[in-house]
């Protein structure tokens, strides 16, 4: 088998598959599917130096090594801070009045990553295929090509992808796009970010595109499009529910109900994971049906992210702000009806939290895929399964139809799904769990990762 080269922003700090401690969705699937191939893991390790050298720091943990590089302030600033989530993040997202366009940002983005070409290719073995994650990094395997890289190199876009009327308010799309076009197969989350994608090739470079097999021509280069839906560590998560941390955390939870139904929702604190429009969904259903301070408890876990970034202030001080006027019109004496918790579990206390919930609340205004979604399914009791709400806008809705689909922009329809998901008989809970389950199952990152890997190996 040839060796693995993963490429993402941070490697992950944590030990590896099964460890403790928040991760974003991207860290836990890179550790799994690194964890059983072996490999490297190459990125940045989130430290900063007065001069970029390319120095590598080599760690060996877990079964694979890691490969870091350390940054300097203003390319953090301009390439991560700045072009990576203050432009393409919410441009990606369908937040267009949130991207900013600044050439600094833009300029700091291609620097960087001629940065990663350069201090990778050393490491780069005549067999190795090379494997590069999310939106940080679109131009890198034209980079590569461009230092003599001749190895196979695939791109996997963790989140959406935008469609072509919007991507284009992007000064110097085709640039960005047309270089995606030097990897050998660019992966998506969904069918649905791989038709815009399609559509931007054809329409916007008159590039040659197979619908049926997703293959784009286009001056000279040949590239495969596919959607490959992530997974959750299926096997490691269901493990997890086996601890006596979870147990522990899923009868600590449910005590402290006293006899309310919990609604659960868990989201890195971000703008495209429709935060404050959950909470005045939740405001209808308080307002719409009486003594609901008796009947639901919801729990809200939202570790910050991104804090240095302004949008992510706001959204915080906006989430903080809704959650204290909500809690006061709605609570009695003895009984809060939403709690906030602004920080980070482990993965195991998170099962055991997901469990404990007969509802869970997925409802991003966008979405790549969303894995709380496919946790939350995962952890549930098979004799007593709780109901997922999901957005129509998330990756996974494409995959888990049999949950509650709502659009979570309209409070009315969510707050009555909810309201559905409380009342559901425990027939009905049951044969739509088993069919979410079934999938949930069945798609797991390794195959995920399998799949990916395995087109990439015939490209
Ligand atoms: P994220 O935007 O980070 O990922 P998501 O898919 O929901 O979103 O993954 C979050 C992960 O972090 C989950 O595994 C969750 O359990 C964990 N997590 C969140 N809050 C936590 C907390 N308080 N404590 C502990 N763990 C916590 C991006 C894309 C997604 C895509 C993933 C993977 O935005 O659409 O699903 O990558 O491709």
């Amino acid at each position: 088998m040839s060796r693995l080269i993963v490429v993402s922003n941070r490697v992950s700090v944590a030990k590896g598959r099964g460890a403790a401690g928040a991760q974003g969705g991207l860290a836990v699937a890179m550790s799994a599917a690194l964890h059983r191939r072996g490999g490297i893991w190459f990125g940045w390790s989130g430290n900063e130096t007065e001069h970029f050298t390319g120095q590598l720091t080599m760690e060996r943990a877990n079964g694979f090594t890691t490969a870091t590089i350390d940054l300097e302030p203003h390319d953090i600033e301009e390439y991560y801070n700045g072009y990576a989530n203050r432009t393409l993040w919410p441009l990606f997202h369908y937040r267009i009045d949130l991207a900013e366009y600044e050439n600094e940002f833009g300029r700091g983005y291609e620097r960087v990553n001629e940065q990663f070409a350069k201090s990778l290719v050393p490491l780069v073995e005549p067999d190795d295929i090379v494997w590069v994650q999310d939106y940080h990094f679109l131009p890198l395997g034209e980079r590569l090509r461009a230092r003599g890289v001749r190895n196979r190199i695939g791109l996997f876009l963790h989140i959406p992808w935008p469609p072509t009327r919007l991507l284009v308010s992007l000064p110097h799309h085709e640039r960005l796009v047309r270089a995606m076009l030097h990897y050998d197969v660019v992966g998506f989350q969904s069918r649905e970010w791989l038709e815009s994608f399609l559509h931007y090739c054809r329409k916007e470079l008159g590039a040659e595109v197979d619908e049926d097999s997703g293959r784009v021509r286009y001056d000279g280069h040949e590239v495969i499009a596919r959607a490959f839906p992530i997974g959750i560590d299926h096997a490691e998560f269901m493990a997890l529910g086996e601890t006596d941390i979870a147990q522990r955390s899923q009868q600590r939870l449910s005590d402290s109900a006293r006899q309310r139904t919990i609604a659960i929702a868990v989201d890195r604190l971000d703008y495209s994971k429709g935060l404050p429009e959950r909470i005045d969904a939740l405001d209808r259903l308080f307002a719409s049906h009486e003594d609901m301070v008796n009947q639901l408890l919801f729990v809200q876990i939202a570790p910050p992210s991104r804090e240095d970034v302004l949008t992510y202030q706001q959204i915080r001080a906006t989430l903080e702000q809704k959650t204290g006027q909500f809690n006061g019109a709605h609570s009695d004496v003895d009984l809060v009806p939403i709690r906030y918790v602004n920080r980070g579990f482990g993965r195991a206390e998170l099962f055991g939290f997901y469990r404990a919930a007969k509802v869970g609340l997925v409802t991003p205004l966008r979405d790549g895929i969303n894995l709380v979604a496919k946790e939350y399914v995962a952890a549930q009791d098979p004799d007593d399964p709780g109901v997922l709400v999901l957005s129509r806008f998330a990756g996974a809705a494409e995959q888990l139809t049999d949950a509650l689909l709502v659009n979570p922009h309209d409070g009315g329809e969510v707050a009555r799904a909810i309201w559905t998901a409380m009342a559901m008989p425990l027939a009905e809970r049951k044969s739509r769990w088993e069919k979410l389950y079934a999938v949930v199952r069945d798609a797991d990152v390794l195959g995920w990762a399998d799949d990916f890997l395995g087109e990439l190996a015939a490209a």
